[in-house]
């Protein structure tokens, strides 16, 4: 296959960055279950975010939420990041879990709260700057539960004005990416739902403010490789939140649930350029590890989102344009199919071993001991979580 070469650097130089809150303590309204082992606080998150880094190479960023990760000296963990090999990478904001935003945060009836959330994210730009991050994450729970409970334009306004606000306060290297979402915890209205909304605010705020494809943020059925072709070609994709699931949002291991949908979401990715860092689009987990064990579970995912990556640069393009431009459907379909079919295993090995690791990241993890050192050391303390 002479696309194996270009592949095997692809595939070294690939980058997916994993979420500090997949490392806590997280669950639905049902449960939380704690485990043991469970970092306390931000410095011991970026250890583990480590680890996953060491085992599989690619996994050289760590994404922060803002209260979770809230330290007193910023500096200070942006040191320790470096210190441990990783970098802090996006900062995502919270204006979903205090009282005051019941009925909304940036998009609330009330002016004062509004001006709560924006001071919100105008410190997660702060938090920016003071730890070498260069991209601000938004999700908004804002919405309704029920119709006629307020405003759906007025509400798009507020939410225009305050993106205004903290679009104007980026520096010339930042950038904001605008995660949408179909539904939850609003049950009427969302007022980001779909892509179309995220799009259409991202494109009125100008170049640095691109959207978040979250796998987990769609209707089911939906075709997500579509929206990734078109914000690509529009040059407005940002960021994928990488999970899986079978119903809503579940936020299971990515490519555990549906690894043919990633797989086609990475071809759509690849073919586009989306690889190519040129493209500045981030990927990242967004997961909640609620019964498993949660660095394991990181490392799996990683090497379930290498293996959608690499059978999507083995599609043959040439053959796959010829087969398109021909109409020739089965025969193009079956080139797509002979790429997803192939075992690519033993070439993501090889591009290990070529990378100075062992072939198999979570025997590498197992390896280290470390799952029992943690165990052994955090005992007491306030295990990290949701916080909710
Ligand atoms: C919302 C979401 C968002 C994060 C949160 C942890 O469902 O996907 O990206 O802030 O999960
Ligand atoms: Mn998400």
């Amino acid at each position: 296959m002479s696309e194996i070469p270009a592949a095997k650097s692809a595939l070294r130089a690939q980058m997916i960055e994993t979420p500090s809150w997949g490392y806590g303590n997280s669950g639905t309204r049902f449960k939380v279950f704690a485990q043991q082992g469970v970092p306390r606080d931000p410095f011991e998150k970026l250890a583990d975010a480590a680890q996953v880094h060491a085992a599989t190479g690619v996994a050289p960023t760590v994404s922060l939420h803002i209260p979770w990760d809230r330290v007193a000296d910023y500096a200070e963990l942006r040191a320790h990041a470096e210190a441990l090999g990783v970098r802090i990478g996006m900062i995502n904001s919270n204006t979903f879990q205090d009282d005051d935003y019941r009925i909304g945060s940036v998009c609330h009836p009330d002016l004062k709260v509004r001006r709560k959330a924006i001071d919100h994210l105008l410190e997660c730009v702060d938090i920016m700057d003071s730890t070498g991050s260069n991209a601000l994450k938004l999700w908004f729970a804002d919405g309704t539960n029920y119709p006629g409970q307020d405003d759906i334009a007025a509400r798009q306004d507020r939410l225009a004005e305050a993106l205004a606000e903290v679009y104007a306060r980026l520096g010339d290297e930042q950038r904001l990416v605008l995660e949408y979402k179909l539904f939850e915890p609003a049950f009427y209205t969302t007022d980001v739902p779909d892509w179309g909304t995220s799009y259409a605010h991202c494109l009125k705020l100008g170049p640095k403010a691109k959207v978040v494809v979250d796998t987990g943020h769609h209707a089911p059925g939906t075709n997500i490789e579509f929206i990734v072709a078109f914000l690509l070609r529009e040059g407005k994709l940002g960021a994928f939140d990488l999970n899986s699931r079978f119903y809503a949002d579940d936020d299971l291991m990515a490519g555990a649930a549906d690894p043919f949908q990633l797989f086609r979401i990475l071809h759509e990715v690849a073919k586009n350029g989306g690889l190519d860092p040129a493209a500045g689009v981030a990927f990242m987990l967004d997961q909640c590890h609620n019964i498993e064990a949660k660095i394991p579970a990181a490392i799996r995912s990683v090497m379930n989102v290498q293996e959608a990556t690499a059978k999507a640069l083995l599609v043959d393009l040439s053959a796959l344009r010829a087969a398109q431009t021909a109409g020739d459907v089965l025969g193009a379909n079956a080139v797509l199919m002979d790429a997803y079919n192939t075992d690519v295993r033993p070439l993501l090995a090889e591009v290990r071993e070529e990378m100075g690791l062992n072939p198999d990241p979570l025997a590498a993890y197992r390896g280290t001991g470390y799952a029992e050192k943690i165990i052994a050391e955090r005992v007491g303390g306030t295990q990290a979580g949701w916080g909710a």
